[in-house]
Parts: C-alpha cells; sequence; structure tokens
C-alpha cells in the first residue's frame, strides 16, 4: 500500500487562507504527488487533481455529498438544505428541477436581456468619464437574472441586492467582517425571497410559465411534495447568486483581451474563436478552488486508502492547470481549445463529469453563453481605453479579483 504523503504541520486551514490558489499546487510539487493529505478546518481532509482523480471524485458509489461542504461555506455561499447537499433520488429530483430551466431558448434570453442592459448602460458611460466594469457588470446581471427568473426587482433595490448576493459569494474562505457580511447578507436574502415564495404561492404575485421562481415554488421532490418555503428561497438564490458571479468572469475576460489584444481581432463575429477564448477564460483564471465530498464506503485506489466518511476535496483549480493535462498550463493561450475533444474530466473549472446525475455545475451553459455576450459587446458595441491601474490577480484570495474591477476609460458607442 502507497503511503498517501502528509502535512507535517497539524492544522493547515491557516496556509490554506493565506496560499489560496496555490495551497494543493505547492504540495502536490513538493510531495511529487498529485493526492495529499492534510488537516483544514479540524478535519483530516484528503486533496487530489488530476484527471484521474476527476473520474474517481465523481463517481457517486465512492462519494457522498451530505455534509461534505465545510459549515461556514454552507452558511454563506450554498445555503444549507439545497441541492449541493443532496445525494442520490433526492438529488436527481432536484437537480432535474434545476436543468429543466437551462433550454437552449432560455439560455438565449437571459442572454439577450445581459445585452439590452449593456446597451443601454453605454450613453452613460460616454457621459461619466471613468467606470469600474465589476461593479456596472453585477448589477447589470442582477437586473438581468431576476426578470429572466420572474422576481420583482425595483431599480432602487438593485445595488442592495447585489451587494448582497456578492457577500455571500465573498464570505466562505474568510474570517472577520467579510465572512460576517456574507451570514447577513444570507438570511436577508433567504427571508426577501421566501416571502417572493409565498405570494407566488398564495395566488398573489403572477409568475411567468417556466421562470425559475414558478417552477422553484411549484416543484415536488422525489415523494411528492413542495419544497419548504426556505428551501425554496435557498434554492432561488442557487439561480441568483451564481449568475450574478459570473461578473467575475467578465472581468477576467476583459482582463484578458487587454493583456492578449490580438485576441480582439481574433473573436470579433468568429464564433469559433469566441468559443476558444471564453474556454480557456475558465480554464486559466482562478475561480471556484475545489469540490468537496466524503467517502461513503472505505476502499483503496492506486494505493491510497480512503476512510469511510473522509473528507475529500477535488482541487478544480490544480486540475485546470496541471501541466499533463495542459501543456504550458499558466500561459493564456485560447489556441489550445482548437480542435478540443470535450473532456468532462479534464476542463472542471465548474466542476467535472455529468450534469444530471452528478453535481456538476447546472449553470455552466449559461456562464458561458453570458461570457460570450460580454466578450461581443468589449469587441464590437464600444471602444474604450485602460487607464493605468492594479490588475494583477492575486492567487491568495479567494474568490479573486483585480484590486480595480477593471476601470474602463473615454467609453464610445461603436454599434
Ligand atoms: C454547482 C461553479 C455559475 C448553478 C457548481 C459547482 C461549481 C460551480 C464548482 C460544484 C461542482 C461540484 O460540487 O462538483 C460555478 C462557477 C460559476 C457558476 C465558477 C460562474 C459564475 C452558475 C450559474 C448557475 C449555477 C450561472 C445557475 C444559474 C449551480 C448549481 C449547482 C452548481 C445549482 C449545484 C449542482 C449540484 O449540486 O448538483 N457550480 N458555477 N452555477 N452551480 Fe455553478
Ligand atoms: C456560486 O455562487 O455558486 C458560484 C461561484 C462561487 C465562487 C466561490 C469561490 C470561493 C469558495 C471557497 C470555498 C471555501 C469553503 C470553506
Amino acid at each position: 500500500m502507497a503511503t498517501t504523503p502528509a502535512d507535517r504541520s497539524p492544522e493547515s486551514t491557516w496556509a490554506f487562507l493565506r496560499e489560496g490558489y496555490r495551497f494543493g499546487s505547492s504540495r502536490y510539487e513538493r510531495y511529487g504527488s498529485d493526492i495529499f493529505q492534510t488537516r483544514l478546518l479540524l478535519e483530516r481532509t484528503i486533496c487530489l487533481r488530476g484527471r484521474p482523480a476527476a473520474v474517481l471524485f465523481y463517481d457517486p458509489e465512492r462519494f457522498v455529498r451530505a455534509g461534505a461542504m465545510p459549515r461556514r461555506g454552507q452558511r454563506t455561499l450554498t445555503g444549507v438544505g439545497g441541492v449541493q447537499g443532496l445525494d442520490g433520488g433526492a438529488h436527481g429530483a432536484r437537480k432535474a428541477m434545476f436543468l429543466s430551466l437551462m433550454t437552449p431558448s432560455a439560455l438565449r434570453q437571459l442572454g439577450q436581456l445581459f445585452d439590452d442592459e449593456w446597451r443601454a448602460r453605454i450613453p452613460d458611460w460616454e457621459r461619466s468619464g471613468s467606470v469600474v466594469l465589476y461593479d456596472e457588470v453585477g448589477r447589470m446581471l442582477t437586473r438581468a437574472v431576476c426578470a429572466w427568473a420572474g422576481v420583482p426587482l425595483d431599480t432602487g433595490e438593485v445595488a442592495r441586492r447585489t451587494a448582497q448576493l456578492h457577500a455571500m459569494i465573498e464570505g466562505p474562505a474568510v474570517l472577520g467582517l467579510r465572512h460576517w457580511r456574507g451570514l447577513l447578507a444570507r438570511r436577508r436574502a433567504e427571508r426577501w425571497l421566501a416571502d417572493v415564495v409565498d405570494r407566488v404561492r398564495a395566488g398573489t404575485l403572477p409568475a411567468p410559465e417556466g421562470s425559475a421562481l414558478r417552477v422553484i415554488a411549484e416543484h415536488r421532490d422525489e415523494r411528492g411534495r413542495p419544497l419548504p418555503r426556505r428551501i425554496a428561497a435557498v434554492e432561488l438564490l442557487n439561480v441568483l447568486r451564481p449568475t450574478v458571479a459570473v461578473d467575475r468572469y467578465v472581468v477576467f475576460a476583459a482582463l484578458a483581451l487587454h493583456d492578449h489584444p490580438a485576441w480582439r481581432e481574433r473573436v470579433r463575429d468568429d464564433p469559433d474563436a469566441t468559443e476558444w477564448f471564453v474556454q480557456e477564460v475558465r480554464r486559466h483564471y482562478p475561480f471556484f478552488p475545489f469540490a468537496a465530498a466524503r467517502v461513503r464506503r472505505s476502499f483503496d485506489w492506486q494505493g491510497h486508502h480512503f476512510p469511510t466518511g473522509r473528507r475529500v476535496l477535488l482541487d478544480l483549480y490544480g486540475t485546470n492547470h496541471h501541466p499533463q493535462l495542459w501543456p504550458d498550463p499558466e500561459r493564456f493561450n485560447p489556441e489550445r481549445f482548437a480542435g478540443w475533444r470535450d473532456d468532462p474530466y479534464g476542463l472542471v473549472p465548474q466542476g467535472g463529469g455529468e450534469h444530471l446525475a452528478g453535481h456538476r455545475c447546472a449553470g455552466e451553459w449559461l456562464t458561458i453563453e453570458l461570457i460570450k455576450r460580454a466578450v461581443g459587446l468589449l469587441t464590437t458595441a464600444m471602444r474604450y481605453e485602460v487607464p493605468p491601474q492594479d490588475l494583477a490577480v492575486s492567487l491568495n484570495r479567494m474568490p479573486t479579483l483585480p484590486p480595480s474591477g477593471f476601470v474602463l476609460d473615454g467609453v464610445r458607442r461603436t454599434a
């Protein structure tokens, strides 16, 4: 039996918070192994990366999700009782509900709403001089996704709800004020959406057929029961929050266009080049650091022992930057996707494996659609300058973003 390399330190949580996305990579290199053991959040934990690791991790016979996400992540990012922590038939029924929202026409519809919001803002940007892209895109996505989902949102409420959705995303992997903000934001947002669900169920708020609000309010679980109002709110937040989180990818796409100006020309009116560019944005930039599961029943794999109940983290960032899967992994190079054969276990920014049977992200197509729209708008709908600013993407902060939020100057409409 191979011994699994183990961190010497009795507790690596501080190192994890400090090292961020590189926590895994520095250890695979140090130990010469794609798997190691450590202690995180006072629990023994196995971390692993790479394609065979992803195939293992997404085998539902081997792993469960109940209780896998650390509590601090549940109380800010995902919520308690939502799809992320379900297994078996309960997961299947809930996941099918999410996937039913992702029809090609529904994806186009949200893409169009976002596109319309963006174009409508350009005249204001022309007047205002400088614009922080992250702030603008966050608010536009909040408006677009609420309209798409059937959730009423007054103009005066947009900034507050956007801030709440951002706080949930920023809350899980930090201590202190940012974590507390995440907890508070989740409490308030769940209350808001539970009331909205109540009104739909009481017939006092109309929700369009097929909208996320209607589908979630009317959903029946695998035993025919409606979702409790708080769980319905958690699931509605599982649509709103991650859609707004796409603002980070939009900023990364703008950064990539800035750092690799030749691609501005290549993506313009070229759907293939746009596809490669967007895939490379998702592969290259750090976002969701790892997915978490627990061992269902003890087993051995490649000589390593996985005891029942052990928490296992699949390093998504580390897999997207694995040197054997992705030659020259630190280089931003969309060309690597020319002729690429879809690999559900190799490109895993939003999880791997299958969408319905596993926990792979339900919003992957929506994410790709929205980033493509943003790339089209940045390259064909407007001209702008990028003034000097701090654009360094720190790998020590989870999730991360260029500190400036990407400032644009001298915006001019071109189409
Ligand atoms: C799950 C990432 C956007 C809805 C996940 C997972 C990751 C992820 C890593 C977990 C995979 C796993 O546990 O194995 C992202 C990133 C996004 C994004 C980086 C970019 C902003 C979206 C969008 C939606 C969405 C736009 C919906 C509108 C979900 C849901 C799950 C999920 C419902 C739970 C799936 C399950 O447990 O079966 N996402 N996601 N995500 N995502 Fe996303
Ligand atoms: C979503 O909102 O579901 C998608 C984007 C969320 C990205 C969050 C990245 C930070 C996660 C750190 C998890 C640490 C748990 C202790």
